[in-house]
């Protein structure tokens, strides 16, 4: 495929997606989607790649869906637009790699949902965050009421989302939708070094790790470290938990 939106880069067991509609600030629309999912497609068969980064070009990470796209919706149109933006970051959460968003610039609406779905989020201090569906007389559609919510607890996701408050990065360092927050100038070198750590561990580990955390949260404790637990115990199969365990004992870097 010819990809127009997404400039996609694969070095070194990382993979970078940057998202570009300069036009409209990076704003998802339906041929975003198709592109997305079409990556998606290429990606998940592929054992050569460890980490997805995602970030947007210029000053914007990505600031919403395309209003313009939804402003003659109806209801039908409306959610199916809100389904296939569903479907697509439930997918993207599900990858068995880490996702890392690298946010430059605004991430706003379906733009901040898209960050939620990723693992984890790493901020330049000109990042803004927000859910301004509100002022549209929206509310957010790609999950971004359920997992605001589960990030940054109740209070904060009623806030965000009922005010309809752009926040700074380091309003969502402290209130946990970001990780860390990095000079502008040193967003992508910080990410791209946390994207080699992990890229260094055992990638089986990594992908358990990911699964177990990920539906640990969706399930009662005592039946999530059950899963744990097992998981665990699985892991001593592998070559590669072998490898890992012996590699230190004889003070060297395991050869997955
Ligand atoms: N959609 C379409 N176009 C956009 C969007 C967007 N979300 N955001 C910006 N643009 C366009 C502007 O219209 C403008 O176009 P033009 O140059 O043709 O006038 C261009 O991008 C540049 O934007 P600005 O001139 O406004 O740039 P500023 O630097 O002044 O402001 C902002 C940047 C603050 C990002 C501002 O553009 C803004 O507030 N954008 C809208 C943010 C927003 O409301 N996002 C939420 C959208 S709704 C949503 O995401 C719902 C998700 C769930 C959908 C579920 C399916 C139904």
């Amino acid at each position: 495929m010819e990809y127009q939106i997404l400039n996609i880069q694969i070095m070194d067991r990382i993979a970078v997606v940057v998202i570009s509609r300069p036009a409209a600030m990076n704003a998802l629309n339906s041929d975003f989607f198709s592109e997305f999912n079409h990556f998606l497609d290429d990606l998940e068969p592929r054992d050569d790649v460890k980490v997805l980064v995602i970030t947007g070009a210029g000053k914007s990470f990505v600031a919403g869906a395309d209003i313009a796209e939804m402003v003659n919706f109806g209801k039908e149109q409306g959610l199916a637009f809100s389904i296939k933006g569903q479907r697509t970051f439930d997918r993207l959460e599900q990858l068995n790699i880490p996702v890392i968003a690298a946010i430059n610039g605004y991430a706003l609406g379906g733009g901040c949902e898209l960050a939620m779905a990723c693992d984890f989020r790493i901020a330049s201090n000109l990042a803004r965050f927000g859910q301004p569906e509100m002022n549209l007389g929206l509310m957010p559609g790609y999950a971004g009421t359920q997992r605001l919510s589960r990030l940054t607890g109740l209070g904060n996701a009623l806030y965000m989302i009922l005010t309809a408050a752009t926040i700074s990065a380091d309003d969502a360092l402290r209130i946990g939708l970001v990780q860390k927050v990095t000079e502008p100038g040193s967003l992508m070198e910080e990410v791209m070094k946390l994207a080699s750590k992990i890229a260094d561990n055992g990638s089986q580990a990594v992908a358990v790790a990911k699964k177990i955390i990920r539906q640990g949260l969706e399930k009662e404790f005592s039946k999530a470290s059950q899963m744990e637990s097992e998981a665990f115990a699985k892991l001593f199969d592998q070559a590669a938990t072998k490898e890992g365990l012996k590699a230190f004992l004889e003070k060297r870097k395991p050869d997955w």
